[in-house]
């Protein structure tokens, strides 16, 4: 119920305004290929199952899939090659996530992102990423059985490195540990686990091939279970 109040609580955020104008302006103007969709244009809540023992987190919403959707990595491809493989590896009843209400459902999982308003060129501020880490903190409390933190890209390993210092209690190492594919840093109250981020640029051009993501979230389910 904490969770669901917070997920309505965020709607109402306007705390960023150069975001705020970004995700209204899309919603508005929609792409020519969805122009029939009444667009979300707010901010994304988490989703997932409660009782995740793995979190994914994002990076912010792709103006055209979240921002369009009101699920989050939903109605992109980058969403498509995310749920494809936490279908294959066990962790969605579904390999696609079409819309709110497509009846998907994530086991043993929730995903969320650092940045909750779809920002231009998919590239939030480090000031937005600090009011947003707010919400973030707020909603990884309320989710007591996550035991590893999976980073897609590196602006998600920089947030985890940050919250989890907020609800540790210990500052950011330094060195700070260097994010990459399959990388583990450890430390408390969970691990995080580096995963390139299944954008079309690495997707594309192979440098995140199913396999490899496949491979990531099995060590996921390792380190958690
Ligand atoms: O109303 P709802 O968001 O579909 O959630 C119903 C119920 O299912 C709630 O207890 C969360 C859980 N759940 C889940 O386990 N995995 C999901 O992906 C979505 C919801
Ligand atoms: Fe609020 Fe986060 Fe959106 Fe900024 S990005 S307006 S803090 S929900």
């Amino acid at each position: 119920a904490a969770l669901e109040a917070l997920n309505e609580a965020v709607l109402d955020c306007r705390r960023c305004p150069r975001l705020v104008e970004w995700r209204e302006q899309v919603a508005r103007e929609k792409r020519a290929a969805y122009r029939d969709w009444e667009y979300w244009g707010r901010p994304m809540q988490g989703f997932g199952d409660p009782a995740a023992r793995v979190l994914i987190l994002g990076l912010a919403p792709a103006a055209h899939g979240g921002n369009r959707t009101g699920r989050i990595f939903t109605g992109d491809r980058s969403g498509d090659f995310l749920f494809a493989s936490l279908h294959r590896v066990g962790l969605a009843n579904q390999a696609e996530s079409i819309e709110r209400g497509d009846g998907l459902a994530l086991s043993g999982a929730y995903i969320v992102a650092a940045v909750r308003c779809a920002p231009p060129a998919n590239l939030p501020t480090p000031e937005e990423r600090a009011n947003c880490s707010e919400w973030l903190e707020g909603e990884v409390a309320l989710l007591p059985e996550v035991h590893v933190v999976v980073c897609l890209g590196g602006f998600a390993w920089e947030s985890a490195l940050r919250l989890r210092s907020a609800l540790g209690g210990a500052p950011v190492p330094r060195p700070k540990p260097k994010f990459g594919h399959g990388v583990v840093a450890d430390g408390d109250p969970w691990p995080l686990l580096g995963c390139f981020h299944p954008s079309q640029q690495n997707t594309f051009t192979g440098k995140l091939t199913p396999p490899m993501m496949d491979a990531v979230f099995e060590q996921a389910r390792e380190l958690a279970w």
